[in-house]
């Protein structure tokens, strides 16, 4: 497949930050707390009334993820609950209409401008706000809407707000999420891609709906698992295509905010996941849900520097590089000649490797020999993950 200069920086970059953050922030009970909890809008919008948010501190958000080594951060613009995260002309129910009443995606873009790093934006299609999101689809039923809205106007209002959304903050990209809620209704996914391009030529669209890419997509995306992977709630497509791959994945099992969820990865399977993802020729897009006061707990704050630490030192094995195998114990990626073998798991010191006689050397201070394709590791180093670098 021929790729694109936006595609080939996408595939160059490896590896970003995805950011969950709205005001179901407030409830600590994960982005879904509206729909699992049944709260009516009645009782959700007031919501919007205590975003205060007293700590965003962007300039932060977007240093922290520099130093974590990421090229680029997705922000939530608009999640299921239907609230906007940005100033938009189409609605009242926005950031910019509660305490805190600061443009937070156009503020996010130029923190991010400032520190080099690429912005996209995540919007839902999916929307349990809007009078005009019917007929319903498998979730929003609990919205207390009006039975009746009209579904014409409600993709006039959500093509319309992409549009502001592309004009107005010039993404280098979308990812759109949610259209598995109404499998078979018409998105108007041909205009709403064309119009996009028509703005923005070199944007870069991928749609987590789970199904083969459609035409006008950019990027294919995975979510929980690595390409190829049903993975999470909802099924992915095990389909690999041709375009530049992505994995999202949470840092616990959670992408708002969730108090309750101490299930955080360690930094070593954190770590085993990038490997992973860059051997299948993937970005790994990890998330982080920050909290209602608009900082980022301390437990995904630190994981993410020392990823940071570990690109630091071995971010050639990933950066620029395409993915050439992952196997049990070890993935391969590459970058011209150049290829780097890295071993995730350090059962067995004896492994048959893909390479006969190379000069291999390593890139971690770990003792081995390679004879007949067979690696002998006589000494493990303490790194979490072993890399061996074939020239
Ligand atoms: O329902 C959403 C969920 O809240 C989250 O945004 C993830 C991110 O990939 N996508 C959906 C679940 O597939």
């Amino acid at each position: 497949m021929k790729y694109t200069p936006s595609q080939l920086w996408f595939m160059d970059a490896k590896f970003g930050i995805f950011i969950h953050w709205g005001i179901y922030s407030l409830l600590k009970r994960g982005e879904w707390v509206m729909h699992n909890e049944k709260i009516p809008i009645s009782k959700y919008e007031p919501l919007k009334d205590m975003f205060e948010a007293s700590l965003f501190e962007p300039q932060e958000w977007v240093e922290l993820f520099k130093d974590a080594g990421a090229r680029y951060v997705t922000f939530t613009s608009k999640h299921h609950d239907g609230f906007c995260m940005y100033d938009s002309a189409l609605t009242e129910y926005k950031v910019t209409n509660t305490p805190l009443g600061r443009d937070v995606v156009g503020e996010l873009r130029d923190a991010c401008n400032d520190e080099g790093l690429k912005l996209f934006l995540y919007y839902s299609q999916l929307d349990w706000h809007h009078p005009d999101y019917y007929p319903l689809g498998r979730t929003g039923q609990y919205a207390g809407r009006v039975e009746g809205g009209d579904w014409e106007r409600y993709l006039e209002y959500y093509i319309g707000q992409v549009r502001e959304l592309a004009v107005n903050y010039k993404p280098v990209g979308f990812w759109f999420d949610g259209m598995w809620d109404k499998p078979d209704a018409d998105w108007k996914l041909h205009d709403l891609y064309q119009m996009i391009h028509s703005i923005l030529p070199n944007a870069l669209i991928g749609n987590n709906h789970h199904r083969k890419p459609y035409p006008g997509e950019d990027f294919q995306i995975f979510e929980q698992s690595l390409p190829g992977e049903e993975g999470g709630v909802i099924k992915n497509t095990t389909y690999i295509s041709d375009l530049p791959l992505e994995t999202c994945l949470t840092i616990n099992n959670s992408w708002g905010y969730n108090e309750q969820d101490h299930q955080h990865k360690s930094v070593e399977k954190l770590l085993e996941y990038l490997v992973k993802t860059a051997g299948m020729n993937s970005n790994l897009l990890l998330n982080v849900g920050p909290r209602p006061d608009g900082t980022i707990q301390k437990e995904h704050a630190t994981r993410l520097i020392r990823i940071g630490e570990w690109l630091r030192k071995y971010g050639e094995a990933i950066y620029r590089t395409r993915g050439v195998s992952v196997e049990e114990n070890y993935s391969v990626t590459r970058r011209d000649e150049v290829q780097y073998l890295m071993i995730t798991t350090k059962e067995s010191n004896v492994l048959k490797v893909p390479f006969k006689y190379a000069r291999l050397h390593s890139l971690t201070p770990l003792k081995f020999e390679l004879s007949n394709s067979v690696l002998y590791i006589s000494e493990w180093s303490k790194e979490p993950i072993e890399i061996l670098k074939l020239e």
